[in-house]
């Protein structure tokens, strides 16, 4: 099952910029983590207990968001919706016809991910995510903000 956003990526060029931009627009600071594995240095702002904005610089030339950049320059790149059992859900998504990057998930950052093909949601990167801490207290102060644009009953 679907359970909200967990965060939102946006690609950028330089993340110490990006990091003193968006820290005064969120009013609060960053963690920033290496991710090798996916070629990218991450800036996470945590929004209450609820959402994640992260920025992601590229590691170098080869990594698919320094493509991303090339092609189409800062800006909006993947929402990542949680889930609490990736595998499961990658395989009910694949069974809906929805074109899978990823058969099964893969360790990132925060947890296990894996992603479905933009092609397969009108042209927007979506990571699915089975966080390593499993959320399960009261809502914070954002909560609901992002959450609206879940339908509640989705499977
Ligand atoms: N959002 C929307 N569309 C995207 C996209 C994105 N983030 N990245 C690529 N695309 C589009 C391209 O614009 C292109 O569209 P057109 O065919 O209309 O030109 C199409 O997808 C194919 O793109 P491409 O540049 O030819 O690149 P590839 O096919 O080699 O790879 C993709 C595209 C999505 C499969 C690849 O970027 C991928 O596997 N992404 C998932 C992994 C990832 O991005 N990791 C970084 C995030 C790190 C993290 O947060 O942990």
């Amino acid at each position: 099952m679907i359970k909200r956003v967990h965060h939102i990526g946006i690609a950028v060029n330089n993340l110490t910029e990006s990091i003193a931009v968006f820290e005064k627009l969120l009013g609060i600071k960053a963690e920033i983590h290496a991710a090798p594995a996916q070629k990218v240095t991450e800036a996470c702002f945590k929004l209450g207990d609820e959402v994640e904005i992260d920025l992601l610089e590229p590691m170098g030339p080869d990594s698919t968001v320094a493509k991303f950049l090339e092609k189409r320059g800062e800006g909006l790149h993947h929402i990542a919706l949680e889930t609490d059992a990736i595998d499961a859900e990658l395989t009910a998504m694949e069974g809906k016809g929805i074109q899978l990057i990823d058969k099964s998930g893969r360790p990132g950052v925060s947890g296990q991910i894996g992603f479905l093909h933009p092609k397969s949601a009108n042209g927007v990167l979506v990571e699915l995510i089975e966080p390593r801490e499993k959320k399960e207290k009261a809502p914070g102060p954002n909560a609901g903000f992002f959450n609206k644009f879940i339908t509640k009953d989705r499977e």
